[in-house]
């Protein structure tokens, strides 16, 4: 009988589909721009770039990256601590209002947009980098501050709301909340809560911006900093593939330290495979030298890192830290012994800055 073996055949089929999980597609605008690039070139980010550089602040138009290589990176970071308090400017004196203006002016010249947050605890009022008390248990659901903390959410996500062109459209990004919780430094990190309650936290956050507030504009990027040797390790506090789009790592101290780089290399390999695996995009989200005392960093480390066969193809983007006047930078500015082989790395063809980004995706259009 030909009929009940068709029957069986097709019932087995369906079943396989069943069983299987499906591929979840992201079709965030960022995520296709970044997948129609890979492959091609890595983008290459800076945070408060449009805002201040070393020898400049709040002059529109400028930017360290464009005043040392010729043009915008093709990626803009911004922090988001202070919003939770209703505060005018961010806790290193950027005001949202600018903040808000430019990223959607980068967004505009086809540019990427990503946001870290490090808030002021609800408990004790104090900074993401005090560490004498727990917070985290007190503001998830059930806890003793819970309460305050969604206000908190709530206003994270009135500025995400407020991203929108004057064509009205909500401008994509990428979010990075809740970062190298494998450090001791936040109270979000190893010091002060377990594994599990951070992947609760980040779970929570990021449920209640996309389900409760409707920001599906957003992209979530997963960035422990170098603390692990295994993917085991690395997905320590993973808060779920249902949760993140972006395998990242934050990584400064083995691209200082002597021969690290082999490190560096071996960790962006873990986050590759898991990435390929579940169909998402690797980023090291964030690095730099600090002060870039070393004048070849960007080239003889960066670029040793970043030239490896497997991560030239594979990752999406990198990311240095700002570049404040009287802080710190991570990029040289005009004359610096570093901005010559910052230019050289820059100008080779796998970094993409912003015009390059904005031609390849035209190419692939
Ligand atoms: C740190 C330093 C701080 C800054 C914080 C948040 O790495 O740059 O000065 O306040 O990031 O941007």
């Amino acid at each position: 009988m030909i009929i009940p073996k068709i029957t069986a055949v097709l019932g087995l089929f369906v079943l396989m589909a069943c069983s299987q999980k499906p591929v979840e597609k992201i079709t965030n605008s960022i995520a296709e721009q970044l997948k129609s690039v890979k492959g091609k070139g890595i983008l290459f980010g800076h945070q408060d770039d449009l805002v201040y550089g070393k020898n400049w602040s709040y002059v529109d138009g400028e930017s360290d990256v464009k005043r040392v290589a010729g043009d915008y990176p093709a990626m803009f970071g911004w922090e988001l601590g202070g919003i939770e308090l209703q505060r005018t400017h961010n806790l290193d004196s950027v005001p949202f209002s600018d903040m808000k203006r430019l990223a959607i002016k980068g967004y505009l010249m086809g540019g990427i947009n990503t946001f870290s947050w490090h808030p002021f605890s609800v408990v004790n009022g104090e900074s993401s980098w005090n560490t004498e008390n727990d917070v985290v248990k007190h503001i998830l659901p059930n806890g003793s501050h819970h309460k305050e903390f969604l206000i908190q959410l709530d206003r994270v996500a009135d500025f995400f709301k407020s991203l929108k062109t004057d064509d009205g459209i909500a401008m994509p990004f990428i979010f990075r909340p809740w970062h190298e919780m494998d450090g001791t430094w936040f109270w979000w990190g190893t010091k002060n809560c377990t594994a599990e309650e951070v992947k609760e936290l980040f779970r929570f956050t990021i449920n209640y911006l996309k389900n409760k507030k409707g920001l599906t504009q957003m992209l979530v990027a997963y960035s422990p900093d170098r603390n692990f040797t295994t993917l085991d390790g690395y997905l320590t506090w993973y808060p779920g593939d249902d949760i993140v789009d972006i395998i990242g790592m934050d990584n400064y101290y083995d691209l200082k330290i002597q021969d690290g780089e082999k490190e560096a290399v071996k960790k962006l390999h873990l986050l590759i495979g898991y990435a390929k695996e579940k169909h998402k995009l690797a980023a090291l989200t964030e690095t730099g030298l600090e002060n870039v005392s070393d004048s070849l960093w960007f080239t003889k480390k960066l670029g040793k890192v970043l030239g490896d066969s497997l991560i030239s193809k594979e990752l999406s983007y990198v990311m240095v830290w700002r570049n404040d006047p009287k802080v710190h930078f991570f990029f040289p500015y005009e004359n610096h012994s570093s901005a010559t082989d910052a230019r050289n790395f820059l100008d080779q063809p796998e970094m993409l800055l912003l015009n390059d980004f904005n031609k390849l995706k035209k190419i692939n259009n």
